[in-house]
């Protein structure tokens, strides 16, 4: 990896926009933009730390733009190195033409997230924080971007700084007597060992517990829509993203494959899966679909199951539901719909909330709207960090592994020496999460996601 060049790169999406920014790192950027700009007066233009300067840009003789050049003295900078970033007017010539102007002076074009890679191999972010940066990028609703804010700056970086210290802590402690083992003594209390240990377990479970909410926030809620056929699965989908998305009729089984809406509310992207509606069927086709119901059903965080308000049998149909599909994990949500047609019946289902609408009329739809929201904000609030990388759930299984080794170890009165073998494993799997162990290999996956110029 050469970060002993000069890298440039547009920052600003591709196409045209009112400005564009161009982007230089390494340590020629200072003088590369001085040779190229000048002054409003046709002067050499001599960069200031940390100002803004008006500047013009010449091309074969003529002016190409007016621009407003920073230089980010290093190490004071988005990647530690010399930076200077160049906003131009958003046209794609100038743009382009901006490029191949440093490009011809020596600077090279950046690969896709190298001014952050470059960031992280000068330890202006760790690893983890860095994938923070593409999540950032690429967060397109609130909960999405509360997430990779925490992961930048928040909770979640903390977290993993405070378990790695503490793993740390703990290696000391054993380490210290492995360079007094021919005396065969004990510095550390076995007992604070163990408690400080357990700890930590209990911190990595609750962290990969998190990481169902974490994917589901970053994705959207999966939210499986199921019921009988004709209950109005597919005309309550449609009613929630005011769409004539799904086939409606009244001719039972008319849903046959899943199909999919997403929608935000309060900055939360839910997923709504509409499904076929579930009976015993002859047709294999049907049977399908209710086979992929089914399977919709385990993937979904939250079960809205739709009966209706004529229905008789309903605790009978959720016991039915609750014999297939393993609720334990999941949220179910009762919906009565044709609320405008009969009166809903008074059902009483144990920590089941039940909501009375029409998907015809709209009347109730934001009371579902409203539970929905409020169960995942109570659920947020009862976690204060969240996990949302797989990468990191990998490595974390690791150290869980390894940290399971360890309390055996102990529990055996294994020696010092083989137990520390385990918790060096543990802090290395802990290491790749924020990259104080890293290789090639792990960086070219973790930037190559990037865009060009971040
Ligand atoms: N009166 C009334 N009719 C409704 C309501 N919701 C749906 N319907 C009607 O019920 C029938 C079935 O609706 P669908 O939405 O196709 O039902 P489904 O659950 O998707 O049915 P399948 O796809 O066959 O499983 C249609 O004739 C709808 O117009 C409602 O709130 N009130
Ligand atoms: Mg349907």
């Amino acid at each position: 990896m050469n970060c002993s060049d000069t890298i440039c790169a547009i920052s600003t999406p591709a196409g045209i926009g009112g400005v564009a920014l161009l982007r230089l790192s390494g340590p020629e950027a200072k003088t590369l933009a001085e040779s190229v700009l000048t002054t409003p007066k046709g002067h050499r233009m001599t960069l200031q730390p940390h100002k803004a300067k008006f500047a013009q840009l010449h091309h074969q003789g003529a002016l190409l733009d007016e621009v407003v050049a920073t230089w980010f003295e290093a190490p004071h900078s988005y990647t530690g190195e010399e930076v200077v970033e160049i906003s131009c007017h958003g046209s794609m010539y100038i743009q382009q033409t901006m490029l191949q102007l440093f490009m011809e002076q020596g600077a090279r074009l950046a690969e896709p997230g190298e001014f952050t890679l470059r960031a992280f191999l000068n330890g202006r972010l760790n690893l983890s924080q860095a994938e923070a940066v593409a999540d950032l990028i690429d967060a397109q609703s609130s909960s999405a971007h509360q997430l990779a804010i925490s992961q930048l700056r928040g909770g979640y970086a903390h977290k993993l700084e405070q378990m790695r210290q503490q793993l740390v802590d703990l290696s000391a402690l054993m380490e210290l007597e492995l360079d007094f083992s021919d005396e065969d003594v004990q510095f550390a209390n076995r007992e604070q060992l163990k408690a400080l240990l357990a700890a930590l377990q209990n911190e990595v479970t609750v962290l990969i517990d998190s990481f169902q909410l974490g994917n589901a926030l970053k994705q959207g809620i999966p939210i499986a829509i199921l019921g009988r056929p004709n209950a109005g699965k597919s005309s309550l989908l449609n009613a929630l993203v005011h769409e004539d998305r799904a086939i409606v009729s009244p001719i039972p089984g008319t849903t046959r494959d899943t199909l999919e809406e997403t929608l935000t509310i309060q900055g939360i992207t839910f997923r709504f899966i509409d499904t076929a509606g579930l009976r015993s069927s002859d047709d294999p086709i049907e049977q399908q679909g209710i086979d992929r119901a089914t399977m919709a059903a385990r993937r979904a965080a939250i079960v809205l199951y739709v009966a209706t308000c004529e229905d008789q049998d309903i605790a009978q149909q959720i016991n039915t539901l609750k014999e297939n599909i393993d609720l334990t994990e999941k949220q179910l949500i009762v919906v009565l719909n044709k609320s405008d047609i009969a009166t809903p019946p008074s059902v009483s289902l144990p920590d089941t909330n039940i909501v009375a609408l029409s998907a015809r009329t709209g009347q109730g739809l934001d009371e579902l709207l409203d539970r929905l929201v409020t169960n995942y904000k109570t659920n947020r609030s009862q976690r204060d960090v969240i996990l949302t990388n797989a990468r990191h759930l990998e490595a974390l299984h690791h150290v869980d592994e390894a940290l399971k080794q360890v309390s055996e170890g102990l529990a055996q009165e294994m020696p010092t020496d083989l137990v520390t073998i385990d918790m060096r494993d543990a802090l290395y799997h802990l290491g790749t999460i924020t990259g104080q162990v890293t290789n090639d290999e792990i960086l070219g996956t973790i930037f190559s996601r990037f865009c060009i110029g971040k």
